[in-house]
């Protein structure tokens, strides 16, 4: 294929447009000028996508219990099953867990199978865990589940307060943009974030909160907004209900500033400073994301920001308004075809009008009446046994899941599990049924991003082995359960279509969401489909701000609603008395099935690293680089010790990204508390009480390797892509002479017969390398003492290159040192090259 095909960024909800080319056998990208989302730019991700396109760990073919088997022994088996479930045990007794990476049409069709076809609402998405609060929030403020802004709006708006949203890292483009305008109108930017993260280093203001104290902060603004007479009294008397008693409540909870900044745990200046230019700036936007929405109280925090906007009129006004950004590529277009359990479809619930109008539009006289069990539920019925068939599609719920030794459990007891996926993950290893998906670039659809702006994701590779788009799958397994009529697609365009006809259907404006406009797009314009936002009505013009006047509710005001100041749902103890936060680095995605390809992105942070406030660390006697254990009540992890300024004492960090095929024992999930907010069943994952103690270390090594393993038998191991292969971390607690015998097991019978095999019993170190057939390196094995392993980057770059070992080379691997002295780097390339 030659050509430069438009598409959009499989990452974040920033959204962004790519220009994809396949030349020489290799996919260029480049950011697309023309997309409204980032005009051209791309972040370090983005920019790395053609790194990341190899087809290692792909899964190619259907298999049944690990055997490679055909499509329709595959789907037929699925289909007997679902039946043989739904027959004997009832429609409930059967479910789908699905993703915020999957395309609109894919998530349309799964959701109309089971709600609509199969009369379950036991259809869950990983959204729970990411925008379930924000969605809880504001059906409860506005009545839909509405973003009011657009991204104009952080580059309009005078100042831009950032809660609980590492925007720097995690929405890059939409970051520099903010930067971008910064540098034109002097707009000032706030973080409110336990954390100093890059984007708080980046501010005007950081106030370093204590976790889960949000509720307060906003309640003491609301209070001092009233008492400053910087409410807006007409806007309040005009569009919106509650306000008194949400006062009231705000007050009785924040009662002065001192009371407020002692229970955030920030200097009272700094209050002062946040509350006055909040009080004194009417374009202001409130950017939030989960430090918000991953918690016990995710909806009440979500409210309490949409409080202060309400009591201000600063909403769906050119820079003004609240802004819940996405996380997922396609979260919003998920939360349009009401992919969650507890909706029904575009944006209508169960109530009785609803049922019966979807019913009609379907034609599913057996539609599930009502809502369904959310993720963190669903997976607990699976685990104790009244789940009795679950189809897992685009996510990796054995890691992302909180509580997730629970959820491996569960999997475990299931007597039926589907997984389509991409790649191979630490969730397919428990599928009785595997289905390979197309990947991005090879699957064809739309997405929508935080801004309501809907986006063609575009194939431009040919699908590899035998692997089928989501929306495919879903069709055929819903054929050969009976429900052909219902099920007819033969393209995306017409399941876009149908999508689009049921936002509009029976819509006489009660529904924001309204793609009536699209609802008759040929082929040809579905295919040619440049971005476009919603609302989306027909006869009318697309896009814009929301929520300026009139709102979604009954009697069309929004709704103020009292909240009130909580605790964590686990607060730390004696026990457990350090609290863990959990998050994103820069360069990684989720479970790194992606970005776990490109040497480029592994090069910001190879390995898992426990992030531990100073005043801990020094504490406890813990250094840089020692290997720690990490017990929350729940469960276990291991990782790297990172002495750091940059939290809040009595806090730590660990990223949320390792997972099985990376690390010995390093996810998040097994830790995190399954707890979740009462309304919106979003459980917190920000916030867990730990311990952490020195993991018993005798020795550290270092592999290089052109191979993929997965070693066993050490205390710890962890991995990331290097030019030309893999470089593998690892940490052993026997004495050196085991520790050796145990590493040198790692070595393939073939590198036995080893070019340089050297050890120094007293200095317990030693050193083993072997070469390719073309004289060039392919293993490198090194052990030593915790803290002794010799300056990497010469070995990096003798793995990275296909040129035979020189006589120096040689003599340098048996000496542990590198040829020519040279810096040690720290860690090779630097990823930032590529970063927005
Ligand atoms: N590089 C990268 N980017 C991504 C992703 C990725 O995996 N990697 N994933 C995407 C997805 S799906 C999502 S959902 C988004 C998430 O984007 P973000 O929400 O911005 O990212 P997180 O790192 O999960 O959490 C944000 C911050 O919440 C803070 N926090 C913790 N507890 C509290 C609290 O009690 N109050 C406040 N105010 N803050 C708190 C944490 O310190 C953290 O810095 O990122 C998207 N973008
Ligand atoms: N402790 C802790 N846990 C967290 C979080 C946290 O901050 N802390 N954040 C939570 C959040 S916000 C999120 S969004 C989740 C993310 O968690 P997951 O959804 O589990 O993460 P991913 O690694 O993105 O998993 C996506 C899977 O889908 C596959 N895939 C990609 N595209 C397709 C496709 O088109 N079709 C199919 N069938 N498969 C595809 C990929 O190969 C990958 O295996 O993690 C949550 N878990
Ligand atoms: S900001 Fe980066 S990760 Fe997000 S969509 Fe844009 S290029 Fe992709
Ligand atoms: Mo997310």
């Amino acid at each position: 294929m030659t050509g430069e095909v438009r598409t959009t960024c499989p990452y974040c909800g920033v959204g962004c447009g790519v220009l994809a080319r396949v030349e020489g056998g290799r996919v260029h990208v480049r950011g697309d000028p023309d997309h409204p989302s980032n005009f051209g730019r791309l972040c370090s991700k983005g920019s790395a996508l053609g790194e990341t396109m190899a087809l290692d760990g792909r899964v190619l073919h259907p298999e049944i219990k690990g055997q490679r088997a055909t499509w329709d022994a595959a789907l037929d088996l699925v289909a007997q099953r679902f039946s043989e479930a739904v027959a004997q045990h009832g429609p409930d007794s059967v479910g789908f867990y699905v993703s915020g990476q999957l395309l609109t049409e894919d998530y349309y069709v799964a959701n109309k199978l089971l709600k609509g076809f199969v009369g379950t609402a036991n259809i869950d998405t990983n959204s729970r865990l990411c925008m379930a609060s924000s969605v809880a929030g504001h059906k409860r403020a506005f009545g839909e589940d509405i973003v009011p802004g657009t991204y104009e709006d952080l580059e309009a708006a005078d100042l831009v307060v950032l809660v609980g949203s590492n925007l720097a890292w995690c929405h890059p483009v939409l970051h520099q943009r903010l930067l971008a305008a910064r540098q034109q109108r002097g707009t000032r930017i706030v973080v409110i974030d336990p954390r100093r993260t890059a984007t708080a280093e980046d501010a005007d203001l950081h106030l370093a909160i204590r976790p889960g104290s949000d509720v307060l902060l906003f309640n003491g603004l609301l209070a001092h907004l009233a008492a400053t007479g910087a409410t807006d009294p007409d806007h309040i008397a005009a569009h919106t209900t509650g306000f008194d008693a949400t006062l009231a409540l705000a007050q009785a909870d924040a009662p002065d500033r001192t009371r407020v900044a002692r229970g955030c745990d920030i200097p009272p200046a700094d209050l002062d400073r946040f509350y006055e230019w909040f009080a004194r700036t009417p374009r202001t936007v409130t950017v939030y994301s989960q430090g918000v929405n991953q918690s016990a109280h995710g909806t009440d925090k979500v409210n309490a920001i949409l409080n202060v906007h309400l009591a201000t009129g600063r909403i769906g006004r050119e820079g003004a308004g609240p802004f819940s950004v996405t996380g997922q590529p396609n979260a919003m277009g998920g939360r349009e075809v009401g992919g969650l359990a507890n909706q029904l479809a575009a944006h209508m619930g169960f109530t009785a009008p609803e049922l019966d109008r979807v019913s009609r539009f379907w034609n599913a006289p057996h539609l599930a009446r009502a809502p369904g069990l959310k993720a963190v539920d669903l997976f607990e019925a699976a685990r104790t046994g009244s789940l009795k068939a679950l189809w897992i599609m685009g996510t990796n719920p054995a890691v992302s899941m909180p509580d997730a030794g629970k959820v491996r459990e569960a999997l475990q007891k299931l007597p039926f599990v589907v997984v389509s996926d991409v790649t191979r993950t630490d969730t397919t290893r428990h599928a009785h049924v595997l289905l390979p998906a197309a990947a991005w670039g090879e699957k064809d659809g739309t997405v929508t991003n935080s801004e309501r702006r809907i986006s063609r994701s575009r194939a431009f590779l040919p699908v590899p082995g035998e692997a089928r788009p989501d929306w495919q799958i879903v069709t055929d397994l819903a054929r050969r359960m009976g429900f052909s009529a219902a099920f007819p697609y033969r393209t995306r365009a017409e399941i876009f279509r149908e999508h689009a006809a049921l936002t509009a259907f029976e819509n006489t404006g009660d529904r924001l969401l309204d793609l009536g406009a699209l609802a008759d797009l040929p082929d040809d314009a579905y295919e040619a489909l440049s971005p476009i936002q919603w609302p989306a009505k027909r006869g009318t013009e697309p896009g814009g701000r929301l929520l300026a006047i009139r709102f979604p509710t009954p009697d069309g005001r929004a709704n103020l609603v009292p909240v009130r100041h909580e605790g964590p749902a686990l607060p730390v103890s004696r026990d457990h008395p350090i609290a863990l936060t959990t998050g994103r680095l820069r360069d990684q995605w989720h479970t790194m099935t992606r970005t776990g390809l490109a040497p480029r992105l592994s090069a910001h942070a190879p390995e898992p690293v426990l992030d531990l406030a100073r005043r801990e660390a020094q504490a406890l006697n813990l250094h840089d680089n020692d290997l720690v254990q990490i017990e929350s009540p729940l469960g276990l992890a291991l990782a790297k010790l990172r002495v750091s300024d940059s939290l809040r004492p009595g806090e730590a960090f660990l990223p949320m990204h390792w997972s099985g095929l990376f690390a010995a024992r390093a996810s998040t999930g097994p830790l995190s508390n399954p707890a979740t907010d009462a309304l919106s069943g979003q459980p917190e994952l920000k916030h867990v009480p730990v311990r952490v103690t020195k993991a018993p270390t005798r020795w550290t090594g270092l592999l290089l390797t052109r191979r993929d393993i997965r070693p066993t038998g050490l205390l710890h191991w962890s991995r990331a892509r290097v030019p030309g292969g893999w470089a593998y971390e690892l940490t052993g607690a026997e004495p050196p002479r085991e520790g050796t015998l145990l590493a040198r097991a790692l070595l393939p019978a073939s590198a036995r017969d080893t070019l340089i095999d050297y050890a120094d019993k007293r200095a317990e170190t030693w050193r083993a390398a072997s070469l390719a057939p073309d004289g060039s390196l392919a293993e490198a094995l090194l052990v030593a003492p915790p803290g002794q392993l010799p300056d990497r980057s010469w070995l990096l770059s003798l793995l990275a290159s296909s040129a035979p070992l020189t006589p120096l080379d040689r003599r340098a691997l048996l000496s542990g040192r590198a040829p020519t002295p040279q810096p040690d780097k720290g860690r090779i390339l630097c990823a930032c090259m590529g970063s927005a």
